[in-house]
């Protein structure tokens, strides 16, 4: 047999949280990604309810939502048997290893972060530990796995650097223990970040508390077709990409993405017309995207049984290549195994 093809595949793990359902901007800057990959690489995906957590949460509709982000995730194309697909919560070496990074982190580090604080200056009034550590709960989850590769939207970049910093610190002191994991994140005319509807300086969120600023993948045709002609522009009416077309830019990411056409041959495409009808292209474009999506969605969901029977067989998979880490993590500590 050839060498290379003996050669394991290389590691991908990637992450998404529980808190709405996933918007256009997960998809196209992350979990669309993450199905392409499942062939070159051995993936592993989880829906992370832990770092959901640190914004409070009404029981009985998180639990729901854990449930149907999961079967968003697998409508996603994330095929469970190819990938192991799991939910952080059932497999306690998540916790359990981000307390030892916990001890490996600074305090500075965590403050520098941006998500930090966009977060506390949005919950002024649960600005809680947890919120604060969520970056060494995030580096647990990659090096549990032994990852080579994060995919992840541009906002993630910050949180996989400071992965490395933490996983290289550790493996200075104990010797080799980690890989070092690199962030994948897509370019930025193919949707690193996809930007609010409303707002173009603003990243699309799914806890935007304005539902004009965001397309839900599970939103219906005619409300994605709303949405996309209430879309902030510009006064201009000339479809161009760069910079001080913010809106525009971002309305043809998206249409690039679905319709496989470069920057150049949107411009042409809509020269001397107005936004209206790019508009409405767009929307149409996302609306047919969208829809196969949604139907396995209302489908999977239908059949409890079966996500189930996946995400307990997810944790089994996962806990069995994460208790070999965290023994091994365990060990160089000088903790009694
Ligand atoms: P929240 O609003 O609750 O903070 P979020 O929409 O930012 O959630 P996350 O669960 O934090 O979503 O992120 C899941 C993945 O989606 C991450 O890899 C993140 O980088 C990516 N992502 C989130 N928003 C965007 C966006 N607007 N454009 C591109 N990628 C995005
Ligand atoms: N912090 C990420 C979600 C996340 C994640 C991860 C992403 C948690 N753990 C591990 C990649 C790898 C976010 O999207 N806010």
């Amino acid at each position: 047999m050839p060498e290379a093809s003996v050669q394991k595949k290389k590691i991908v793990f990637s992450g998404i949280q529980p808190t709405g359902d996933f918007t256009l901007g997960n998809y196209i800057g992350a979990v669309r990604n993450w199905g392409r990959m499942q062939e070159e690489y051995d993936c592993v995906y989880c829906i992370v309810d832990l770092h959901a957590l640190t914004v409070r949460q009404e029981p009985k509709a998180f639990r729901e939502r854990i449930l149907s982000s999961y079967a968003l995730t697998m409508a996603c194309g994330i095929d469970p048997e190819k990938s192991i697909l799991f939910i952080q919560s059932q497999n306690p070496h998540h916790a359990q290893c981000a307390w030892v990074l916990d001890c490996y982190t600074q305090f500075g580090e965590l403050s520098r972060m941006t998500q930090f604080k966009d977060k506390s200056a949005q919950h002024a009034d649960n600005v809680n530990a947890g919120l604060f550590t969520y970056p060494s709960l995030m580096a647990a989850d990659i090096l549990l796995y032994q990852a080579h590769a994060v995919p992840v939207g541009d906002d993630q970049k910050q949180h996989v650097e400071l992965t490395r910093d933490i996983a290289t610190r550790f493996n200075g002191v104990y010797g080799q223990t980690f890989v070092i994991p690199e962030s994948i994140i897509p370019k930025s005319n193919e949707g690193a970040r996809i930007m609010s509807l409303q707002d173009p300086l603003k990243k699309m969120s799914k806890s935007d508390p304005n539902p004009k600023a965001g397309i839900s993948i599970l939103d219906p045709p005619d409300a994605i077709l709303k949405k996309f002609r209430s879309a902030v522009t510009d006064s201009e009416a000339r479809v161009a990409y760069g910079p001080g077309k913010e809106g525009v830019s971002n309305l043809m990411v998206i249409y690039g993405i679905f319709t496989g056409k470069t920057m150049a041959e949107i411009e042409a495409e809509f020269a001397g017309k107005g936004y209206g009808d790019f508009k409405t292209a767009v929307g149409q474009s996302v609306a047919d995207a969208l829809s196969p999506i949604q139907d396995t969605y209302h489908r999977l969901m239908a059949d409890r049984g079966y996500l189930e029977q996946c995400y307990r067989e997810g944790a089994r998979r996962a806990m069995a290549i994460s208790g070999k880490t965290m023994d091994k993590v365990h060990k160089k500590l000088g903790l009694i195994l």
